[in-house]
Order: structure tokens, then sequence, then C-alpha cells
């Protein structure tokens, strides 16, 4: 007898949409049954999920998530426990965080450290990204050892220059050894050195306040960025994967790559397809005045709506020319966080929270008619899993898949907020947001960990996924 039977929903793959019963025996899907058909040969499980009216479609894989991560003199609010139990009630099963190297810090050290912090804490699956702080001989020749390690992705940074930094030199060397190793690389394509000259001669002028860092981190600066990425990539062979692309001419260079046959491929994140700088601009309150504009500080920054960057990004995720829906969630509170950038905001650790909600967020996108119900599923899900070699296990309800799934009800109107979301933070980014339908029942590997909004998991049940290569190069 199997344990369990999601019976009467309608199953949602990326290739389509079927009625079907989902069976789970342990942690595993092990088969998919036309309607009725289990009824007809008499099988029974221990328990059965009326799915009836609900989508059933794959656990979310949220593929840039930073848990505790050290940041302007603070660390992101939310620990592996807080965040993933939040994830999990927003659908989400399987985050991929990233292990930090900083500089002057061996990567096997930063990696290790990562892997404390998440050991035993996880309520869902997780995996790591790494982060190379500093490239050197060291952490070249320590990259080699990645993909044993099950970690086949790593992260540069073009911006944030004293912190993570890395130059054309170091780019190059190390996207050498990613197309050696098969690694893919990860760039946060921002051109730093010049963003920290504009923020410098903002604050000389007095321009102090939260709004004043999307104007330093101007879009020719991240389509400078990505463009450079592309063609040290392109010249050495190795995929490139843009993280959090906000700005549509960085999207455009992308575009420009794809056409061109290059494997480029760009991810971006909830805040910008919604959130504008207009908005942060317009942001007080009475107890923070304009500096309530901090909530929205996050690298890349808010882009302009005037400008038609949310836009842009919606139809890039229906063209294929982004293929992602990651949150970069790295929340702070405004509290003794965020507070720490008052009268300079270079000085707010950026960073927004949305891992509890990416899936509802999105799910928006179908609502409104942008997005077909299976592309909902390959941004959030399906695609993120191929990107990142976990294909087959994770993004798919199919028989021999891990039971990651969620049972998503199309009705229902709620509306985000601090006062219930979970996550570890005093604020939220979407305080008010609307949302049409919600996730009612989420499954980890057989095991319902939220049903109804209540959290029936562990931390602790989460574990360690070690992800192989790619699978979404040939
Ligand atoms: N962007 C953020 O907003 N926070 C952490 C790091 C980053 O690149
Ligand atoms: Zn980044
Ligand atoms: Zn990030
Ligand atoms: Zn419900």
């Amino acid at each position: 007898m199997p344990d369990l039977i999601i019976s009467g929903g309608t199953v949602v793959n990326a290739t389509g949409t079927a009625e079907a019963d989902v069976v789970i025996d342990g942690e595993k899907i092990v088969a998919l049954l036309a309607p009725g058909v289990a009824g007809s040969v008499g099988l029974v499980a221990d328990r059965t999920i009326d799915a009836s009216g609900k989508y059933v479609v794959p656990g979310g894989v949220d593929a840039h998530t930073h848990m505790e991560l050290p940041f302007g003199g603070t660390a992101a609010s939310d620990t592996f426990e807080t965040g993933t139990i939040a994830a999990a009630h927003g659908g989400t099963t399987t985050i991929v965080d990233f292990a930090v190297q900083r500089y002057g810090e061996r990567v096997q050290d930063g990696l290790e450290a990562w892997h404390k912090r998440a050991d035993g804490n996880c309520a869902i699956d997780y995996a790591f990204h790494q982060i190379i702080g500093g490239v050197d001989a060291d952490s070249l020749a320590a990259m080699r050892s990645l993909v044993d390690e099950g970690i086949t992705s790593y992260k540069l940074f073009m911006a944030y220059p004293g912190v993570f930094y890395a130059d054309d030199a170091q780019i190059l060397k190390a996207m050498q050894v990613a197309r050696d190793e098969g690694l893919l690389t990860m760039m946060h394509a921002e051109n730093g050195p010049a963003i920290d000259v504009l923020a410098e001669q903002l604050v000389a002028q007095g321009k102090t306040d939260p709004y004043f860092h999307g104007v330093a981190r101007a879009w020719q600066l991240e389509e400078e960025a990505t463009h450079r990425a592309i063609m040290l990539a392109d010249l050495t062979g190795a995929p490139l994967y843009v993280v959090h692309v906000s700005a549509k001419q960085a999207v455009a260079q992308i575009a420009t790559a794809r056409d061109a046959g290059k494997n480029v491929f760009g991810e971006t994140c909830p805040q910008y397809l919604y959130l504008s700088l207009e908005e942060q601009l317009g942001a007080s309150s009475e107890e923070y005045g304009a500096f309530e504009g901090a909530k929205w500080v996050c690298s890349t920054p808010l882009r302009a709506r005037a400008e038609g960057h949310q836009d842009a990004m919606w139809q890039a995720l229906r063209t294929n020319d982004l293929q992602v829906v990651s949150t970069d969630h790295c929340p702070f509170c405004m509290k003794d966080q965020k507070e720490l950038g008052r009268g300079d905001f270079r000085a707010i650790p950026n960073g927004i929270g949305t891992v509890e909600h990416r899936m509802d967020l999105l799910y928006q996108g179908v609502v409104t008619g942008r997005l077909s119900l299976e592309r909902w599923v390959e941004l959030t899900s399906v695609t993120p899993a191929r990107m990142f070699g976990m294909y087959g296990s994770k993004g798919v309800i199919q028989p021999g898949a891990d039971a990651d799934v969620v049972v998503y009800d199309p009705a229902g109107h709620t509306s985000i907020g601090a006062a219930t979301h979970h996550m570890n933070m005093d604020h939220s980014a979407w305080e008010g947001f609307e949302i049409d339908g919600h996730v009612d029942v989420v499954l980890s590997r057989g095991q319902v960990v939220v049903d109804d909004g209540v959290f029936h998991g562990r931390a602790g049940y989460g574990r360690f996924v070690k992800r192989g290569l790619s699978q979404y190069l040939v």
C-alpha cells in the first residue's frame, strides 16, 4: 500500500498539464495514474489528499538565497532554519544558497563554514553555489575540486570592490577553470568601481537617502558589465549565467548573445518584475521619513518603471531570454540593520526578503495572462533544477522523482504582510501585495511539511543535495 495519493488534481509540468493522481511511496513519486484508475484497480493509500480543482506542481527550486550572509557589518536575518521554514510555507522545497569565500580565506574553509551553518537546521533540501571572493592561485586550484563536492556553479562579483570583487584578469582566469571543469559561472554583473565613484559623489552632494543607491547603480553600469561578462565567457568557452538581471539593456545583451548561439543565461527576481525606483523614491513613513526606502535597497537596484524595465523582464520571461526566477533572498530588518545606513545609503545592507513569496508572486503572472501555467512551473522549478544539475529528482512530477510536491489552490485571496509572513524580518518589502491563489499543501520527499498554512516539518529534515553538472547545456 503506498503512503499517499494526491487525487483529482491537475498535474502541471513544463511540458503540459494533465488530470492525474500522484502516487507517493516513501520519499518518491511512484506513479501517475489517469483519473479513476486507482479506484478501478482497488489501489488505496494510507492517506489521500484531495486536490480537486487545484494544481499539483513540482516543489519550487529557489536557486539564489543568502541565509545568514555576513554583509556590511551585520548578517542576513534569516537563519537556515527560519529561512527554509519560510520557503516551505511558500511552496519552495529546495534552495541553493551561496557558500562564501572571502578574500584571504581558503575556499574549502568558506564552504565548510556554510555546511556547518546549514547542516541540521534546514526544513527542506538545500544545495550550495560557491562564491569566489578572491581569485588567486589557491582559489583557482580549489575551484577544480568543487564538482566532487556537489557544487557545480560558482559566483563572481564585478561589483563590491574591496569585498568580493573580481577584476577582468581574475574573471578570465576563473572562467578558464570553469570551462575545464564544467562549472557554471554565475555573474553579479555591475561595474563596481564606477558605481563607487558615483556613490561617493552623490554622498558628497548630500544625496544620502536610500533612493540614491539606485541612482548610483545606473543601468549603463549593469549593461556594460553584462556585455563584458558575455565577451569574457565567449572568449574562454565557459557558459555564463547572469544573476538578478534588472535593466532592460542587460536583457538585450543576453538576448543578443543567445541569438548568436552563445551559452548565456539569465535570471531575474520578483522585485524586478513588480517594484520600481519611483516607488522607492515615494516611500516615506512617520518613523523613518524618506529612509523608509531602505526596505528596497538591493543590488542590482530597483529600476525606473517609466523606463520600461519591469515590462521588459516579463517579456524576457515569456520569450525565454531569461530562464529562471529566483529571489536573491537576502533579508535585513530595518531595526539595527538597514538603520546602519541612515545618513549614508552606502552603509545600508543590500537585500530584500522574498523566499516565501516567489511562487505566489509569479503565479500572479498566470492570473494576469502574462505567463502560462507551464511557464510558471518552468521558471520557478523545472529550469532552476535543470540549470543547476538536480533535474529528475527535483523539478518534475514523474515516477522516480523526489516527492517534492505543491498542491496549489487557484482560489482564495490574501495580502502579504510582515504580521503574517514567516521570514525573520520586521517588515516586508511586499507589504499589502494582493495575491490570488495560495499554497495549500507542501511535500518534501514525501513528508507533508506545510498543510493549510501550518508547518508540520522539522528543522534538520532537509538534506544537502550534491548537484551534478548543469543539464541545461549540451
Ligand atoms: N545583492 C543583494 O541585494 N544582496 C546581497 C548580495 C547582492 O548581490
Ligand atoms: Zn549579486
Ligand atoms: Zn545574491
Ligand atoms: Zn487552502
